[in-house]
C-alpha cells in the first residue's frame, strides 16, 4: 500500500455535532417563519436522519403528514422554500459560535497539513452550511486548508451513494486507497466503502450504536485513545488523542471491523 495522500472528512456529525442543536433547530425556525405548525423533536429528527439531504428529509416527512400539501408538485415547492429558509436560519445560528468543532478534529487536521496529507470535506450538506460553519472555526480563508470540498449540490445522488467520494478522489487525482475517510453515520460509511475508500468511524450523538460494517476502525471520537477497535496503545509521549500515525496504523493493518446494532 502506498502513502496516505488525503484525509476526507464528513461534516455533519464528524467535524461537528451540527444536527440536534443546529439543523434541527433551524428546521423548526423555518417551519415557524413559514407558518407551518410543525416541530421536529429530538427523537423524531433522529429517525428522519436516515434520509440524507435536508430537502429530501422534508419530502419524506411530508409523506406521513395529513396537513402536508396533497399534490407532489406543491410539496416540492414547499420543501424547497422551507429548506432555503432552514439554511438561512442555520447560517445565523452557527455564526453565533454555539456549535464547536468535535474535539481532536483540529489537531488531526493540523498534523495532516504538516505532513503533506491533503484535507478534503466530503459531505452531502449544502455548500452554504459548510461555508457558514467553517468560517466560524477557521476564519474567512478557511478553504485554504482544504484541497477539495464536495457538497450536496455537486452530486446527482447523495450519500449513501459513493458519488460524493468518487468526485473528491477525481478532483484530488488519487485512487481510493490513497485516502482515508472519517464518517459518523451508516450512510456515510456506506458511501465511502462503495467508493473503496477505507473509513474510520467516530460515533456521534445521533448514531451512537448503529450497525457499522467494514470500517478500518470504530471509536468514540478523535479526542481519545480509549474505546477504539482495533485498540490503540497508550502514546509514548502521553498524547491522549488519535494521531496521524494511528490513522496510518489502522490503514496498514486494514482489518475490517464491524459493530452490529
Ligand atoms: C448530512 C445530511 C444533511 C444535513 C442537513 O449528511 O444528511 O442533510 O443533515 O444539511 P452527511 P442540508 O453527514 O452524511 O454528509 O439541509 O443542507 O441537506
Ligand atoms: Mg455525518
Amino acid at each position: 500500500m502506498g502513502e496516505l495522500k488525503a484525509l476526507l472528512l464528513d461534516m455533519d456529525g464528524t467535524i461537528a455535532e451540527t444536527e440536534r442543536d443546529g439543523h434541527r433547530v433551524a428546521f423548526n425556525l423555518a417551519f415557524a417563519a413559514c407558518g407551518m405548525p410543525w416541530n421536529w423533536d429530538e427523537a423524531h429528527y433522529g429517525r428522519l436522519l436516515r434520509i440524507t439531504g435536508g430537502r429530501e428529509r422534508l419530502m419524506h416527512d411530508m409523506r406521513s403528514r395529513s396537513d402536508a400539501p396533497m399534490l407532489s408538485s406543491d410539496r416540492d415547492e414547499l420543501a424547497a422554500t422551507l429548506h432555503a429558509r432552514k439554511n438561512l436560519e442555520y447560517a445565523q445560528l452557527v455564526a453565533g459560535g454555539s456549535i464547536p468543532l468535535r474535539p481532536g478534529v483540529a489537531d488531526l487536521m493540523r498534523e495532516c497539513l504538516a505532513n503533506d496529507v491533503r484535507l478534503g470535506i466530503v459531505t452531502t450538506t449544502s455548500r452554504s452550511n459548510v461555508e457558514a460553519l467553517m468560517r466560524v472555526f477557521f476564519g474567512p480563508d478557511w478553504q485554504k486548508r482544504f484541497a477539495v470540498v464536495v457538497c450536496g449540490e455537486d452530486v446527482q445522488r447523495k450519500k449513501p451513494d459513493p458519488e460524493v467520494y468518487q468526485r473528491a478522489l477525481a478532483e484530488l487525482k488519487i485512487g481510493p486507497l490513497a485516502a482515508v475517510a472519517i464518517e459518523d453515520s451508516p450512510g456515510g460509511v456506506a458511501a465511502a466503502r462503495a467508493a473503496d475508500v477505507p473509513v474510520i468511524v467516530t460515533r456521534s450523538e445521533y448514531f451512537p450504536n448503529d450497525t457499522v460494517e467494514g470500517a478500518i476502525a470504530i471509536g468514540p471520537g478523535l479526542h481519545t485513545r480509549s474505546g477504539w477497535r482495533p485498540a490503540l496503545m497508550p502514546h509514548p509521549e502521553g498524547d491522549t488523542r488519535v494521531r496521524l500515525d494511528d490513522v496510518a496504523y489502522w490503514r496498514q493493518r486494514m482489518e475490517l471491523v464491524s459493530e452490529l446494532a
